[in-house]
């Protein structure tokens, strides 16, 4: 937990969002600026800036989001199958354009077209 950072705020709960899971290692909520009709934040409770700061102690709760993912991103207007799917993105670092410095990982999906940020 730190006290300066926007996600540690909104899964301390002193800032609101659109929450759709909580669980003991992550809280997902909608992004504010969605790039896609679907667009979720899936925010480890953790607080480490980005995948860079990993190391092998965190395999634990890491892992378990990693196997969340699919079931929230289905569970919440992702389409299931070949033909639909949704792509998982993670920034880190400045010139991986990252702008929160708390790890999370984009779900972005839902019927096509839409312009994903790559
Ligand atoms: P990134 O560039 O990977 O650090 O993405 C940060 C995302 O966080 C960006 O898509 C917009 C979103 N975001 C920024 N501030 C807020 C906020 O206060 N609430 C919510 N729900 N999302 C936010």
């Amino acid at each position: 937990m730190s006290d300066h950072c926007l996600f540690c705020k909104i899964v301390g709960g002193a800032i609101p969002a659109k929450i759709v899971h909580e669980d003991e290692d992550c809280v997902v909520f909608h992004d504010i600026a969605p790039a896609a009709p679907v667009h979720l934040l899936v925010v480890p409770r953790h607080h480490i800036i980005s995948l860079q700061e990993v190391n092998p102690t965190d395999a634990g709760w890491l892992g378990r989001i990693m196997a969340l993912l699919p079931k929230i991103a289905l569970e919440n207007g992702c389409n299931p199958g070949h033909d639909g799917g949704f792509r998982l993105m993670v920034n880190s670092g400045i010139e991986g354009g990252q702008e929160v410095n708390h790890l999370h990982f984009h779900i972005l999906g839902g019927k096509r077209p839409w312009q994903g940020r790559t």
